[in-house]
C-alpha cells in the first residue's frame, strides 16, 4: 500500500520539532551558561528555519486545496465517463450564448442518440458500455470541432451547438454526424456496430431560449426514429400529437415488458339455454402515469404505428394458455380475439397461432378470431389470403360489427366465417323500432340461410333478449349479462351468475 503522509500533518511535525528545537536551546544554553548573544543566534536560525520550512509547507496545501476544488468543480461540470461538458454546463453555456447580444448569429442544436444502447449494455456489460460512450465521445469531438459545446446529455444521448448552421446548410453536418457511425467501434477486441439518430432544432427559427431548443432537437429525434434517413429537424407544422403519439407508442412497447396490460372477458351467451359458451377477450392497459386505458385509447394508433403486432401476439397466447387451462379444468369456454388489420396483414401470424395451439394443446375449434369489414379496406387481396389461410388451421371467423361498415354482402360471399356479430346500433334499438327490429331479424335469417351463426352485440335488456330469442339469434353479448371482466372477477361470476356456467 502506498503510504503518504499528508501536507497538513507535515505541517504540524515540522512546527513541535522547531518548538522542541527551541526548548532544547534554552535548556542547553541555561545548563551551559552561554552568552546572550549565542543564545540569540541559535533561536534566530531555529526560528528562521523552522518558519521557512512552516512557509514553504503552508503554501504547498493551499496549492492542494486549489487543486482539489478544481477537480470537484471539474467533476460537477462534465460527465466522468466520456470527460465532455454535462447537461449542466451545457445549459448554461448556451443560455449565457443566447443571452450574449452578439451572438445573433444562427446556429443548430443537434441531439445525438446512440440507438439500442441500453440493449448493448445490457448484452455487453456496463464496463464496454461506458468504453463505447468515451470511443463515441472521441469521435464526435475529432469530428465536431466546429462546434462551440459537445456534450453528453443523458446516457446515450449526445448534444452539441453548431455556430452558423441552418435549415439551408445542416444536411452536410448530419452527414458528417452519420459517416462517424458507418465503420464500427473496437472495444477491447469486440467490434461493435452503432447506429445512431440525430435531431436538428435551430436558433432562432425553433426557439430563442436554451429550453426549448433543446426541447424542440429532442422531439425532432421521435422524427429521426421514424425515417429511413435516421436524421430530421424539429417541424412546428406537425400535428401536436404526433409527439404524443409517438411517446404513447414507446411507452406501449415498454408497457408490454412491464406487465402493465391485462385482458379483460367479457362473456358470450347462448340465447337458448341462456348460459355463457365463450368469452371475448378485450385488451386493457394499466399505465403508470396515464391511467386505466380503454382499446380506443391506444388501438387506433397502435395500428397506425404498427405497434399493434405486438401487443396483439402477446394477448393471443394470453388467451389461448387461458383457454387451454379452462378446458383442462372442465370449463369448456372457448375464446375470442380481436385482429386488426396489420394484424391479418403480418405473414407470420398463421405460423404463431399454429404453435400456440400446438403448444397449449387447444383444439382450433375452440378460438374464434373477430375481423371487421375495415380490415379488408386496403389491401383486400391479401387480407383475404390471410384470412383463408388462418382458417385452414381449422379455427373460427367472425365478422365484427357487422351493420356499420359497408356490410357488403361480397365480405358474406367470399369470407370462410362461421359468425356474424350484429352491431350494438342495432341492438340498442331493436324494442323501439319496429323496422330496426325487422332489419335485425332479416340479418338472423341471412346468416343462418348461409351456416352462419349469430352474435347480439351490446345486448343490455331483458325485454331485447326475448325478442332476439324469439328471433332464433344464437349468442348475446353485452351489459345484460356482463361487463369485460378481469380474470378474477370472471371466475367469480361464472359460478354466481344465472347466466354463468351450467350447474350440473
Ligand atoms: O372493450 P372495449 O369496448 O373498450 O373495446 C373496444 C374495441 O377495441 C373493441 O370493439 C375491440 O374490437 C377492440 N379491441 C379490444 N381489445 C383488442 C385487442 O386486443 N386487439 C384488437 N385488435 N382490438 C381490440
Ligand atoms: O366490437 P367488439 O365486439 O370488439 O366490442 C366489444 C366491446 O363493446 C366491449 O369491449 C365493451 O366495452 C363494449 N360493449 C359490450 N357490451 C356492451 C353493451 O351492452 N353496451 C355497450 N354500450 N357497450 C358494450
Ligand atoms: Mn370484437
Amino acid at each position: 500500500m502506498k503510504f503518504r503522509i499528508q501536507t497538513k500533518a507535515w505541517f504540524i511535525l515540522i512546527f513541535l520539532l522547531t518548538i522542541s528545537l527551541l526548548c532544547a536551546i534554552l535548556f542547553f544554553s541555561l545548563h551551559h551558561m552561554l552568552s546572550i548573544y549565542h543564545i540569540f543566534a541559535y533561536v534566530l536560525i531555529t526560528v528562521l528555519s523552522g518558519g521557512g520550512m512552516m512557509y514553504y509547507l503552508f503554501h504547498k496545501m493551499m496549492e492542494e486545496i486549489e487543486a482539489r476544488e478544481k477537480i470537484l468543480l471539474f467533476q460537477s461540470r462534465n460527465d466522468p465517463v466520456t470527460n465532455l461538458p454535462n447537461r449542466i454546463s451545457f445549459f448554461e453555456h448556451l443560455t449565457k450564448k443566447l443571452q450574449d447580444s452578439e451572438s445573433l448569429a444562427p446556429m443548430a442544436i443537434v441531439t445525438i442518440v446512440v440507438d439500442r444502447f441500453p440493449q448493448i449494455n445490457h448484452a455487453l456489460g456496463h464496463r464496454i458500455g461506458d468504453r463505447l460512450l468515451h470511443h463515441v465521445a472521441q469521435r464526435l469531438i475529432e469530428t465536431l470541432n466546429n462546434a462551440q459545446v459537445l456534450a453528453r446529455l443523458s446516457s446515450n444521448v449526445f448534444i452539441a451547438l453548431l455556430p452558423n448552421i441552418t435549415p439551408n446548410n445542416f444536411l452536410t453536418e448530419a452527414e458528417r454526424i452519420l459517416a462517424l457511425f458507418e465503420s464500427p467501434f473496437s472495444v477491447f477486441t469486440v467490434a461493435i456496430d452503432l447506429d445512431v439518430l440525430l435531431g436538428f432544432s435551430f436558433f432562432p427559427n425553433d426557439g430563442i431560449e436554451a429550453d426549448t431548443l433543446v426541447q424542440k432537437a429532442d422531439v425532432a429525434l421521435y422524427g429521426a426514429r421514424f425515417s429511413p434517413l435516421r436524421y430530421s429537424v424539429y417541424s412546428s407544422e406537425k400535428d401536436p400529437h404526433h409527439f404524443n403519439k409517438i411517446s404513447l407508442m414507446s411507452e406501449l412497447r415498454e408497457g408490454l415488458t412491464q406487465d402493465e396490460f391485462e385482458v379483460y372477458y367479457q362473456p358470450k351467451v347462448n340465447l337458448d339455454s341462456g348460459n355463457i359458451v365463450q368469452v371475448e377477450a378485450l385488451v386493457r392497459w394499466k399505465h403508470p402515469i396515464r391511467g386505466f386505458m380503454t382499446p380506443d385509447q391506444f388501438i387506433p394508433m397502435a395500428e397506425e404505428t404498427g405497434n399493434i403486432k405486438k401487443l396483439t401476439f402477446w394477448l393471443i397466447e394470453k388467451s389461448i394458455a387461458q383457454c387451454s387451462l379452462w378446458h383442462k379444468e372442465g370449463v369448456t369456454l372457448d375464446v375470442a380475439i380481436n385482429l386488426s388489420v396489420k394484424d391479418l396483414l403480418n405473414e407470420k401470424l398463421p405460423n404463431y397461432i399454429n404453435d400456440l395451439l400446438k403448444k397449449y394443446t387447444v383444439d382450433p375449434s375452440w378460438i374464434t378470431f373477430e375481423i371487421t369489414e375495415s380490415a379488408f379496406m386496403n389491401d383486400p387481396e391479401n387480407a383475404m389470403i390471410a384470412v383463408k389461410k388462418i382458417k385452414e388451421l381449422n379455427v373460427h371467423f367472425s365478422l365484427d360489427d357487422f351493420g356499420t361498415g359497408f356490410s357488403s354482402l361480397k365480405y358474406l360471399k367470399q369470407l370462410p366465417i362461421d359468425e356474424l356479430k350484429i352491431d350494438k346500433l342495432f341492438i340498442e334499438e331493436i324494442t323501439q323500432s319496429a323496422r330496426v327490429a325487422q332489419i335485425v331479424r332479416s340479418t338472423i335469417g341471412l346468416g343462418h340461410s348461409i351456416n352462419v351463426k349469430i352474435v347480439a352485440e351490446g345486448l343490455c335488456k331483458k325485454e331485447a333478449y326475448d325478442m332476439l330469442k324469439g328471433f332464433g339469434c344464437d349468442l348475446g353479448q353485452g351489459y345484460l349479462f356482463s361487463k369485460p371482466l378481469p380474470l378474477q372477477e370472471l371466475h367469480e361470476w361464472l359460478n354466481t351468475s344465472s347466466w354463468g356456467l351450467p350447474s350440473n
